[in-house]
């Protein structure tokens, strides 16, 4: 019998936040459809960490970052990730607006991507420590293409209003 090739799979690194609604629960959610997604897997989940707003407004944020191991190319993750978000009534009245979900893709493998849909790495990822927080917790010797590793911004961001749950 001939061996069934198996596809590709990269590293994909998923910042999750909400704060509109429970959004402990709508993040709790979106972990439970990211593990649920075809040709996923969700290899590790950081804590939840309650977040002040950062160029936004609103409640505070529940926020957390997931590994995937994923067969989907870059484009197809998006789409899959906006469909949780549009699962969670998610609206985009005005920039950075509360919202009951968002799924960035923080880091693609290795891959730089700079499409108008998508840019990978995050544009603003390294200047939040929601994002550089909960990153460092489940990798904490990330690199990041075009930018120093991760664990290098953590001091930058060390003002920033963050607590673990
Ligand atoms: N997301 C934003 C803007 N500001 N602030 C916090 N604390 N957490 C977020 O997830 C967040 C934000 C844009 O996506
Ligand atoms: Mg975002
Ligand atoms: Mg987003």
């Amino acid at each position: 019998m001939n061996a069934v090739p198996s596809p590709v799979r990269t590293t994909a690194y998923i910042g999750i936040g909400a704060n509109l609604g429970d959004a402990q629960a709508n993040v709790q959610d979106a972990i439970a459809r990211l593990r649920a997604l075809p040709g996923c897997t969700v290899s590790a989940v950081s804590s939840l960490y309650r977040t002040a707003p950062i160029d936004s407004s609103g409640d505070d944020y529940i926020n957390a970052v997931a590994c995937l191991e994923t067969e989907l190319d870059a484009e197809a993750l998006l789409q899959a990730l906006q469909a949780i978000e549009l699962a969670h009534g998610r609206e985009r009245p005005y920039r950075n607006a509360p919202r009951t979900l968002d799924l960035d893709v923080l880091l693609y493998g290795q891959q730089e991507i700079r499409t108008p849909a998508l840019q990978v790495p995050h544009p603003r990822m390294c200047e939040r420590a929601f994002v550089i927080v909960p990153l460092l917790e489940i990798a904490g010797n990330i690199a990041i293409p075009g930018r120093a590793p991760a664990r290098c911004y953590e001091s930058a961001v060390a003002d920033q209003a963050i607590t673990r749950l």
